[in-house]
């Protein structure tokens, strides 16, 4: 582990793989060499990067990454990847279109499965974003596709959410209504060059506008791109720089942060504890019962369980 640990903080790119795979398949020695690398994380911006399917999220992240590594900038792109149940491991998936930095040592791109984590995607992809901050990668960019749980759950990683929006889709306001605006702190409209481009800006802004009518200054930046011809792109990241200081000067960076830790700290406590009292009270045993005597109207369930829990703390109160 501490071998490992050496090689990442050097930025060891098989180093970093390596880790990663052990965090996909909750490798036990996952826990120490996150621990270890811990106190070097805290530096990298983290951003989530999310729309419909094939609105240019890669495409963007393509160029940005060329600016960023112009700005001598490291940067690692995570894609969560909904459809395969199996790892891409370190081989580029057909959703990623940035094949024109795979040689480069300062770019590490990788796709992850969204499901068959046993704790869960998010707690993957933020033990995998520490590993790659640690790692000294300035930025680290989440795609996910769509506003599902996972995503909305892998999105409350980042620093600030790009939402991408095509022109033409048809439900754009639709999915709007549904909350999505919610999580965008940036919005991209992306394919600038196609008919109906300037209408769904129009309308985005619309929305945000009566979203914050009492609070005109938390409306959101609408940016328009064509990611494919390389425009709007300086836009973008003038935007995103701009939201990124307003946020670092205001403290709200530092809220969400120190919140995303909360959830984390909260979900690791909850996951341990009822594996421990799993692994301990052979809990799937005493379930059958307990579920025999519920069944048999012997005890309500809750009557039930509140039994149990006030017999499990009189023994313990280690709290
Ligand atoms: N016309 C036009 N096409 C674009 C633009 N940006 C990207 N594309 C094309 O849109 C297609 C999808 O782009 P991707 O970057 O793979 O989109 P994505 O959002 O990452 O897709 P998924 O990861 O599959 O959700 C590609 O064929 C791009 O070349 C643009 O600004 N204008
Ligand atoms: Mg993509």
């Amino acid at each position: 582990v501490n071998d490992l640990a050496e090689r990442i903080l050097k930025g060891d790119v098989r180093a970093i793989a390596r880790a990663i795979s052990w965090i996909e398949n909750n490798r036990p020695e996952k826990e120490k060499l996150i621990d270890a690398l811990y106190p070097h994380c805290g530096n990298a911006q983290v951003w989530g990067i999310t729309g419909p399917p094939g609105a240019g999220k890669s495409t963007l992240l393509d160029k940005i990454i060329e600016i960023e590594r112009h700005r001598q900038k490291k940067v690692a792109v995570i894609a969560v990847d909904p459809s395969s149940p199996f790892s891409g491991g370190a081989i580029l998936g057909d959703r990623l279109r940035m094949q024109s930095h795979a040689t480069d040592e300062g770019v590490f791109i990788r796709s992850m499965a969204s499901r068959g984590h046993l704790g869960g995607v998010a707690q993957a992809t933020r033990d995998a974003i520490k590993v790659l901050d640690a790692a000294g990668f300035d930025l680290i960019a989440v795609e996910t596709i769509g506003v599902g749980q996972t995503e909305i759950e892998v999105v409350g990683l980042s620093d600030l959410v790009l939402l991408v929006l095509v022109p033409g889709l048809g439900d754009e306001i639709q999915a709007m209504k549904a909350g999505v605006m919610e999580i965008g702190d940036i919005f991209v409209v992306n394919k600038k060059d196609r008919d109906g481009a300037m209408k769904l800006k129009a309308e985005i802004e619309y929305v945000l506008g009566i979203q914050f009518a009492d609070q005109p200054e938390k409306i959101k930046p609408v940016v328009m791109t064509a990611a494919s011809m390389n425009e709007g792109i300086d836009e973008l990241l003038t935007a995103i720089d701009a939201y990124v200081l307003k946020i670092s000067n205001n403290g709200f960076l530092q809220n969400k942060r120190k919140g995303r830790l909360k959830s984390e700290i909260r979900q690791i406590f909850t996951q341990k504890v009822s594996a421990y009292i799993n692994q301990k009270y052979d809990f799937e045993n005493r379930l059958d019962k307990w579920v025999d005597a519920v069944y048999r109207k012997k005890n309500g369930p809750y009557s039930l369980i509140n039994g149990k829990i006030n017999l499990f703390l009189r023994e313990s109160n280690w709290l």
